[in-house]
């Protein structure tokens, strides 16, 4: 659906399937993509028939960056001025839960996508990097700030300020940057699956766990606690809290209806 011209936005059950499709230019980034990433991810959001959203590329790139052609005569001052590519921070405001499922290239820009997601899963051949440095520029989308939480300070750095240390799925999986590794031609069906086990929950109390656990990077652990547990307290409000424990202590299965 949708009428997108460098993506593919379908369904699969209560997932939102969004597919990177630039073949010729390995998923480069470009604004059009990636205004259509967000049109796509606002609508699932909206979707009350959508629990969580999946989004991968081919087998050969997740996305080889942000668009070097589109960029490349950029001026500053109208950088400045337009907020370029202020757009890609969007995606962090979609309250369902994301997963990447990457296989191939995820580099910069197409790292900083991956790692906006909420959980990412790798295909066995992915390879993860910020080569930014090598085109003289510095990464610019969370390359220096999120992959540091995720990987920790000096491999950031090898990877920044090298540009060309790039991490397999292996040493990705090890270091945390990603929860696990699949063969490349199952990736987006198991990434589905755990995608559908979420979907299956109250939605929202998969959105409030989003929001707690990504707010433990901006808060203190004393506010990042109280601000749980004033959460956790609001969930005994819902009909499914209700319904999740009178389905535990009956001895059944619960049926949410995310309210
Ligand atoms: N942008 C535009 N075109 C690209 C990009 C890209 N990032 N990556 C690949 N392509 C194009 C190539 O130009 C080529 O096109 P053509 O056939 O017309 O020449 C086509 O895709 C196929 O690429 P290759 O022939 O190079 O394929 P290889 O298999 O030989 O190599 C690589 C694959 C190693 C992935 C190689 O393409 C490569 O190094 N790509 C560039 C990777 C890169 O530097 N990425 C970082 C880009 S900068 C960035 O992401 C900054 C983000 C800032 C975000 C700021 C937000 C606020």
């Amino acid at each position: 659906d949708g009428n997108y011209q460098n993506i593919v936005s379908e369904t699969r059950g209560k997932v939102g399937l969004i597919t990177l499709n630039r073949p010729k230019a390995l998923n480069a980034l470009s604004s059009a993509l990636f205004h259509e990433v967000n049109d796509a991810l606002f609508k699932f959001d909206a979707d009350e028939n959508v629990g969580a959203i999946v989004i991968t590329g081919s087998e050969k790139a997740f996305a080889a960056g942000a668009d070097i052609k589109e960029m490349k005569d950029n001026v500053a001052i109208e950088c400045y001025k337009n907020n370029f590519l202020g757009h890609w921070t969007d995606i962090t405001k979609v309250k369902k839960p994301i997963l990447a499922a990457v296989n191939g290239f995820a580099l910069g820009g197409g790292c900083e996508l991956a790692m906006m997601c909420d959980i990412i899963y790798a295909g066995d051949k992915a390879v993860f990097g910020q080569p930014e440095i090598k085109l003289g520029i510095i990464p610019g989308a969370g390359g220096t700030q999120r992959l540091v939480k995720a990987v920790g300070k000096s491999k950031a750095m090898e990877i920044c300020l090298t540009g060309s240390v790039n991490l397999s799925a292996e040493e990705a999986l090890n270091l945390g940057l990603v929860s696990k590794v699949v063969p490349a031609d199952q990736l987006v069906d198991e990434t589905i699956k755990t995608a559908e086990k979420i979907a299956k929950m109250s939605q929202p109390m998969t959105q409030m766990v989003k929001e707690c656990i990504n707010q433990s990077f901006e808060l203190s652990l004393t506010s990042g606690l109280l601000f749980e547990r004033r959460l956790f307290h609001s969930g005994f409000g819902t009909h499914d809290q209700k319904e999740g424990m009178s389905a535990f202590v009956e001895k059944r299965k619960p049926t949410f209806e995310n309210k």
